[in-house]
């Protein structure tokens, strides 16, 4: 090989080296185009991109393609999916400490809910998490979860004898079995279809997963029972992060934690906007003053919940005694 040669055959594995250094995620996000998420994650892509120079792109899967959320869950603690816009509810399964916001009632709002996770709390959950295979790079917004149906559910005695899908988590399957209702749980994917034909006769969530996926197509009530805050995250599967330098590791932090401010407006917007959207579309919002009935019936919940885990006692006392 002559000199020029060389220096070509050089320059080309340099090229190489960079096109092999440079990296391609994959990422899950279980909602479709118009909620706020799916803007915040197309957001966090974007940003990933333009603060590690293009080493790190993402390509982000958009309406749960990728696999139902307890199945992405488990693809990015192994790998196989590298980041997504995780619920903690369906974590708990996987990462006991997560269960503390599947408490209901625990949250005493929004806010709260985020003083506990920039608390002790979250950095235990975080921690747990991280060494579970799915580390939180930053937590975003899901508002509170409500109960819809056919008619208005304003006591616990009203979801008597009611079939009502939940999350696969153990801790919703006792919520509703507390209030004399029979849990069903289901994947997301299918909530709409179970409602229009019959299968459930009501469900739970919040405004915007409420009108996204047409539940209030196929409803008529929804009763602001606000019976669990559940936080979400930007997830990352923890080898891949330990795996980047100092640098790329606090660019994808960074975009994470911008891509989750943005969302948080979005959804303030958005949540709104969603109420108004299903109210103008003939669906009674019942507000709930008196919430206490629903509180008290959870009691049991927390005592067959904390005498099965009491190493769970700890997150729930540092909850509680946040302000
Ligand atoms: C939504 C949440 C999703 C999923 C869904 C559900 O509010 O953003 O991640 O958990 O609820 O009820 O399955």
């Amino acid at each position: 090989m002559n000199f020029t040669m060389s220096l070509i055959a050089a320059g080309a594995a340099v090229l190489l080296g960079t096109g092999a250094m440079a990296d391609n995620w994959r990422a899950w996000n279980i909602h479709n185009d118009g909620h706020p998420n799916t803007a915040a994650m197309d957001r966090f892509a974007e940003l990933v991109a333009e603060k590690t120079g293009g080493e790190i792109t993402v390509d982000v899967f958009h309406g749960g393609v990728l696999g139902s959320q307890p199945d992405a869950i488990e693809q990015v603690r192994i790998g196989a999916i590298d980041v997504g816009n995780f619920n903690l509810g369906p974590i708990g399964p996987m990462v006991k400490e997560a269960n503390l916001v599947s408490l209901p009632f625990i949250f005493k709002s929004v806010p709260h809910m985020f003083r506990v996770l920039e608390g002790e709390g979250g950095e235990i959950m975080g921690a747990a998490m991280a060494e579970a295979g799915i580390l939180p790079l930053a937590w975003v917004d899901a508002g509170a979860r409500s109960f819809y149906a056919q008619k208005a559910i304003n006591t616990p005695a009203d979801v008597e004898g009611l079939k009502i899908r939940v999350k696969t988590t153990d801790l919703y399957t006792s919520m509703i079995s507390a209030m004399g209702g029979n849990p069903s749980p289901m994947a997301f994917s299918e909530v709409q279809q179970a409602l229009k034909t019959g299968v459930v006769d009501g469900a739970e969530n919040n405004f915007p997963s409420f009108k996204s996926v047409g539940h209030y197509e196929v409803t008529t009530h929804y009763s602001l029972s606000e019976h669990l805050i559940i936080p979400e995250c930007i997830c990352v599967n923890t080898t891949k992060f330990n795996a980047l330098s100092g640098d790329m590791q606090d660019a994808v932090r960074a975009a994470a934690e911008e891509a989750a401010l943005y969302q948080r407006e979005l959804w303030a917007v958005g949540s709104e906007q969603a109420r108004k959207d299903v109210e103008a579309a003939g669906i009674v919002v019942t507000e709930i003053a008196d919430k206490s009935p629903f509180q008290d019936a959870m009691g049991a919940v927390y005592e067959e919940y904390l005498a099965a885990n009491p190493d769970m006692r700890k997150l729930v006392e540092i909850a509680q005694s946040t302000e």
